[in-house]
């Protein structure tokens, strides 16, 4: 069976994004260790501090973006970073030839209940003779160069794009390697399953509200079919189902906190999945536009998104 090497090599990726994506995906093994390890390794619960989204951060989401910090940090290719857990971009090489933008630790509120967190990434190519600055990094989605998650779940899995379709790995411990499991991922235009978080129903716009409840009549309503619901908490689990089983999942805009009137962010949520969500046959939009083309206005910006099956995609867009 092919590795990860393997793959990299064969689709002719640049050598110096295969040492960023080598240098990221050797770290999440390591994260993932970390995990396993759980309360044993006394790292759960709070670091008794909040990050920039106002969020108290676990003790394992600032261990795992520490990790990535300082491992892509020392990799020669990477010009700058950006992640959840930093305040600002971290200019790294002046020389180096890519941007990281990546969620640590994506689903944390999962950490202490055993369930699913994965960590996010997304990469651009860009050079410059002087130290980054944020407003480098405000690209377009659609200028990924490469995108993918590691999910910690009963496996570790690798799912990665660089452009060229999306292929999962899942994580061998005897060998220490990521091995090629699944080829040329495809999600079905259609679907009979969503992912949404109900609780915040009142707080969403009417045309959410009525395709949601159309939904939810299943075969007494307009759909003429019944719908099952699933939801992880945590985006990176959410979209793996949806890559190997099909789904649509949404985190609308909502007027519960006019402060933050979404809660996915561009940069290292919603871009990343939008990449590999449309490499593999899916949409992924904000209520008005395609996501890899919203031009970024800052590193935190946060985003309405809805993703999946793209005739279902199309669907809810109808209303
Ligand atoms: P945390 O990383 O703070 O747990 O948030 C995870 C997330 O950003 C995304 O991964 C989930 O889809 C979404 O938030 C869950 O949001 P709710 O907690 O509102 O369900």
């Amino acid at each position: 069976m092919q590795n990860l090497s393997d793959v990299l090599a064969s689709s002719s990726t640049p050598e110096k994004l295969k040492a960023v994506l080598t240098v990221t995906t050797e770290t999440c093994i390591a994260i993932s260790d970390a995990l396993k390890q759980g309360s044993l390794a006394g790292i759960l619960g709070m670091a008794g501090n909040e990050n920039v989204q106002g969020e108290e951060q676990k003790k394992l989401d600032v261990i795992s973006n520490d990790m990535l910090k300082d491992a892509l940090f020392a990799c020669p290719a990477v010009r700058a970073i950006a992640s959840e857990e930093e305040d600002y971009i971290v200019p790294a090489n002046t020389d180096g030839e890519y941007f990281i933008a990546f969620d640590p630790l994506d689903g944390s509120s999962n950490i202490d209940i055993n369930a699913m967190v994965g960590t996010i990434f997304s990469i651009y190519h860009q050079t410059g003779n002087s130290p980054a600055v944020e407003a480098d990094f405000l690209i377009p989605g659609k200028e990924q160069v490469a995108a993918g998650y590691v999910l910690y779940g009963p496996s570790t899995m690798l799912v990665l794009t660089t452009g060229n379709g999306v292929n999962m790995f899942t994580y061998d411990p005897t060998k220490q390697i990521f091995t090629l499991t699944n080829e040329n991922i495809q999600v079905p235009e259609e679907t009979q399953e969503f992912a949404i978080n109900m609780s915040n129903q009142r707080f969403w716009s009417d045309s959410i509200q009525s395709y949601i409840n159309e939904l939810i009549k299943g075969k007494d309503g307009s759909r003429d079919k019944d719908f099952n619901m699933r939801w992880v908490a945590a985006m990176v689990g959410d979209v793996h189902r949806i890559l190997c089983r099909g789904g649509i999942f949404l985190y609308p805009w909502d007027n519960k906190d006019p402060a933050k009137p979404g809660k996915l962010r561009l940069m290292y949520e919603a871009n990343p999945m939008a990449m590999l969500l449309e490499q593999a046959g899916g949409k992924a939009h904000t209520h008005t536009q395609r996501i890899l083309d919203i031009q970024p206005e800052a590193i935190h910006q946060r985003v309405a998104v809805v993703l999946g099956a793209a005739n279902e995609v199309d669907k809810c867009l109808s209303y």
